[in-house]
């Protein structure tokens, strides 16, 4: 079954069973049956953008939510907790119509919050992991990267891999980054989606991308 790349609302086909997908930006409020809710969690190291990925959806997605969102930081702009927001979706599947509420919450990346970490990720459907393109991070994204996957590992659920901050003068290679990660240096997975995601989240670029794909990851395994 091949994921599609990108949809905006239009219809596309899913691989050969050519069921159609829908994906629209409305939501009823009327309508309880087929009420789906998916969390989404953006993981990674400190200050690698997860907070900016968060301000950058509830941007794009300024009619979808359900609440304003919050978003709890220290007075460094650092993530104490985590950030909170409701979107809604409307998609249709072999002429059934579903509602989605989607969960978003990004997690601290600060250390000394393991423990809120595991928390925050309870219950999740599906991951951004947000590395960071400063080569002397490295190695925070290694160990981010690692933390995340032990906590995943026997609940099998999809995550995608952002590399943000490819507007910086001074970035590491992307096949660097993932040999170093252990992923495969392929550029995308069989099923269509990209092994890693360049963004720059400051602009907002390829987040909206990556978000959408991972919601199409996510609402495959809820179907099979
Ligand atoms: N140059 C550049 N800076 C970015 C980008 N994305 C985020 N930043 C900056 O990186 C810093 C950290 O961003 P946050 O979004 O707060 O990072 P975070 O991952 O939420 O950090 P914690 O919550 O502390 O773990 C901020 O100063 C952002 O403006 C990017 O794409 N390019
Ligand atoms: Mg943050």
């Amino acid at each position: 079954m091949e994921i599609p790349k990108e949809f905006n609302g239009e219809k596309v086909e899913i691989g050969e069973e050519k069921e159609e997908i829908d994906l629209s930006e409305d939501f009823d409020f009327n309508d309880n049956e087929n009420m789906i809710q998916f969390k989404i969690v953006y993981w990674g190291p400190g200050e690698s953008g997860k907070t900016t990925n968060f301000f950058r959806l509830r941007e794009k997605f300024e009619l979808l939510k359900l609440t304003r969102g919050y978003s709890i930081d220290t007075t460094e702009g650092r993530t104490l907790w985590e950030d909170s927001l409701y979107l809604l979706f409307k998609f249709t599947l072999n002429d059934i119509k579903y509602n989605i509420i989607t969960h978003v919450v990004t997690c601290t990346g600060q250390e000394r919050f393991l423990s809120t970490r595991e928390y925050v990720l309870d219950g999740a459907d599906g991951i951004i992991f947000v590395g960071d393109s400063s080569p002397e991070k490295i190695e925070q994204n290694k160990r981010s990267f690692r933390e995340l996957i032990s906590f995943t590992k026997s609940k099998n659920i999809p995550y995608l891999v952002q590399l943000n901050k490819r507007d910086l003068k001074n970035v590491i290679p992307v096949e660097n980054f993932k040999a170093q990660l252990g992923l495969p240096l392929q550029e995308t997975y069989p099923d269509g989606t990209s092994v890693v995601y360049p963004t720059v989240a400051l602009q907002g670029e390829n987040v909206i991308n990556c978000f959408k794909d991972l919601i199409l990851q996510i609402i495959f395994n809820y179907f099979q």
